[in-house]
């Protein structure tokens, strides 16, 4: 193997192929990982920046249900979207796979193999909840229920979205099958399962003693809960008709779990961009001077940063992520992003609304990163990050450089004179920066990266707006030639610098400045901006300017918010329309014979004296006039009725029911009632007026 201590192996999340991306992927995973593995690109270092679609699970094959195609048919569609968007939007990269390649099968296959012949898994037949009616196991998201953790209703078997805790499905309080909506039982069913337990001393060594100081505090915090809460052994395969089947004697029907197949997608991937580009994978993930790095959201660390950890560590040959730098989520508006309500930016959509302005999208996601807490993107936000930003800091400063080099000298770079005192102090400023950007950008601090960047261009106007070249022109062509020498410096610099954050902006501004053809100068690195005496030389050409940035209108602004002002009404549509099927739909109790029926005794009746119960909110004290007779019923109706109201009501009432005493006093019946649109308790009306007390309802 080639040890090289300059080699990383970056990862980011590979999607569920079961929807589009939109713009809380990009800014949680894709941007930032981007903007590492570029910024180590810049650096020389030797990089494998590896994703894929995740093609199985459950997500998937619910959506091919829902849409009545094939789970191939679904990941087909999706894994050809969301390559195209992350293309268009500059993720650059290395290889991007899918794990439903022959490749991923193999390997993740293998993987699975070597861990059950070394005596890795536990093989337990354990009771799973199982859909009779679907004919099917339920686990992950085929089933919903009460987090045992946190209480929140709609948790998932394997997770709950609500406070991120990893389950298994039987843990979960009144579990129901997503499929049916039934109650599932449980059913006898043979898995394996990674006995977690079994890595607790590792992980608490590696994350909670190694990982303390350079981890994400949101990173470390949700590991150490998880370790502290004690870890269980973990089903890794899954009886399901969609995934990789269990490669080994009686295992019909079964595939690996997809958080087990999923991450070795990672290894897969590597393998396939390996193959192609002559290289050997096992540099990338088995020498211990390559730094693995997990890019993922914050619902994806308990899979990255103990289950794949504790798989790597039972295969043995692997090295571990070197830090797992999770992002918390995007927010939209105010409300969490949804692709089930459309609550989202989809990137395809963005792009038709404004083509060509990835680097805005880009930019103001890095400047509003959810780094250590949820953030939200806003419509308003984004028009100001690039009317306020964009167009007027570093596009304004781009502008001015190119326009005046180009009236002044007619494109050439001037010959500088002696460089003032602030031109020193300018230069060195600029030198710092690479050192300044890069410090935090070693730190995942990717919003204050950019920030440092934009510093770049202020520094640039700032010297412009101080040294005044359109003034000097007329009175001293020296001093004019030196701080447009200068200013074009800071300029090659930008377009160094901006390269990971803006790299369509950045591949702009080199074509402008003509430092992108062979022949000139092949590409500038990120240390050159500090090592190098001048960026570009006297006597160079450049290119005639290009606007980099347009403001972004009010109009535009507008009809982006009008787009999910449908969605929202859209949504509440559809919410009010399944409520009313809902409580239509009560579902109907099992059949009765007539004569079950017969045994009620139904009768028309009147209320003629009401009366709170003492020390009870719920209950009234009723005296009925049955026709039969003047009874006393005692009835839970107090909350929606006061007892004037009532009195003089037709009522319906079961009188035979038997007599039971509730608070000390004997209730001799039942008054039928209903609920109202509003959700309001109402009497069941007997009927046309004129109907006598003691009349039977039949
Ligand atoms: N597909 C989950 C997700 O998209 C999952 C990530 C897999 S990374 C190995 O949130
Ligand atoms: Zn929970």
């Amino acid at each position: 193997m080639d040890q090289n201590p300059n080699r990383y192996t970056i990862t980011a999340a590979l999607p569920y192929t079961n929807g589009p991306v939109h713009i809380g992927h990009l800014a949680g995973v894709y941007v930032p990982a981007d903007i590492y593995a570029r910024f180590q690109r810049l650096q020389n270092k030797d990089v494998a920046f590896i994703c894929g679609s995740d093609e199985h699970g459950v997500p998937i094959t619910i959506k091919a249900k829902k849409e009545g195609i094939t789970p191939q048919q679904v990941v087909d569609k999706y894994h050809t979207i969301i390559k195209k968007s992350f293309a268009d939007f500059g993720i650059s990269f290395d290889n991007y796979s899918r794990t439903s390649a022959e490749i991923h099968h193999k390997t993740a296959s293998e993987f699975f193999k070597k861990l059950y012949e070394e005596d890795k898994f536990i093989e337990e037949v354990t009771e799973q909840l199982y859909d009779e009616e679907a004919n099917q196991f339920l686990a992950d998201r085929f089933v919903v229920g009460t987090c045992p953790k946190c209480g929140f209703e709609e948790s998932y078997g394997d997770q709950c979205e609500n406070c991120g805790t990893s389950h298994n499905a039987t843990d979960l309080i009144n579990p129901k099958s997503a499929i049916s909506g039934n109650k599932p039982i449980l059913k006898e069913t043979k898995h394996w399962f990674l006995p977690l337990n079994e890595y607790e001393d590792f992980l608490k060594q590696w994350i909670l003693v190694d990982h303390k100081k350079d981890w994400k505090t949101n990173v470390y915090g949700q590991c150490k809960s998880w370790i502290d809460d004690g870890l269980r052994p973990r089903a890794v395969t899954r009886d399901l008709d969609w995934g990789i089947p269990v490669p080994v004697k009686g295992a019909n029907g079964k595939v690996l779990y997809v958080w087990f197949d999923a991450p070795i997608g990672y290894i897969s991937s590597t393998k396939e961009w390996a193959e192609r580009e002559g290289k050997n994978w096992e540099d990338y993930w088995k020498d211990e001077n390559t730094k693995l790095l997990h890019f993922i959201g914050k619902d994806n660390i308990v899979f990255h940063c103990i289950i794949f950890p504790a798989m790597l560590k039972a295969e043995g040959s692997y090295i571990l992520p070197e830090n797992v730098p999770a992002n918390e989520f995007l927010n939209l508006e105010g409300n969490k992003i949804s692709t089930s309500k459309n609550w989202a930016v989809w990137l395809h959509e963005y792009l038709e609304d404004f083509p060509n302005q990835q680097d805005v999208l880009r930019y103001t996601l890095t400047a509003n990163a959810p780094e250590t807490k949820d953030n939200d993107f806003t419509w308003a936000d984004f028009q100001a990050r690039n009317n306020n930003e964009l167009v007027a800091i570093f596009g304004n400063f781009i502008n001015r450089v190119m326009v005046l080099t180009d009236k002044y000298y007619d494109g050439i770079v001037p010959q500088p004179a002696t460089f003032s005192e602030i031109d020193e102090q300018t230069l060195s400023e600029l030198k710092a920066y690479p050192a300044v950007i890069a410090s935090s950008l070693e730190r995942y601090r990717f919003r204050e990266a950019q920030g440092e960047l934009m510093n770049v261009a202020r520094l640039g106007n700032k010297y412009l707006a101080d040294e005044e070249p359109w003034k000097t022109i007329k009175t001293d062509e020296e001093r004019t030639k030196t701080v447009m020498y200068v200013a074009l410096q800071i300029a090659s610099a930008l377009a160094v610098l901006s390269e990971p954050f803006l790299p369509f902006t950045s591949e702009k501004l080199k074509k402008m400045l003509n430092v992108r053809s062979s022949a000139v100068e092949t590409s500038l690195k990120w240390n050159d901006v500090s090592s190098k005496s001048e960026l570009l030389k006297s006597g160079h050409k450049v290119n005639k300017a290009e606007l980099l940035f347009s403001k972004v209108e009010d109009e535009q602004i507008e009809e982006q918010l009008e787009k999910l002002q449908k969605t929202k009404m859209e949504n509440t549509e559809n919410k009010e329309n399944s409520e009313e099927t809902a409580s239509a739909v009560a579902p109907q109790k099992e059949t009765i014979q007539y004569d079950d029926f017969a045994k009620l005794d139904i009768r028309v009746g009147t209320i003629i004296e009401a009366e709170k119960m003492p020390k009870a909110d719920k209950l009234l004290v009723l005296k009925i006039d049955t026709g039969i007779d003047v009874r006393t019923i005692v009835s839970g109706i107090a909350q929606s009725f006061e007892p004037e109201e009532i009195v003089g009501k037709k009522v319906t009432v079961l009188v035979n029911l038997a007599p039971r005493a509730l608070r000390g006093v004997e209730s001799q019946g039942m008054i039928l009632m209903t609920e109202n649109a509003e959700g309001k308790l109402v009497f069941v009306n007997p009927g046309e007026e004129g109907v006598e007390n003691g009349a039977t309802i039949n």
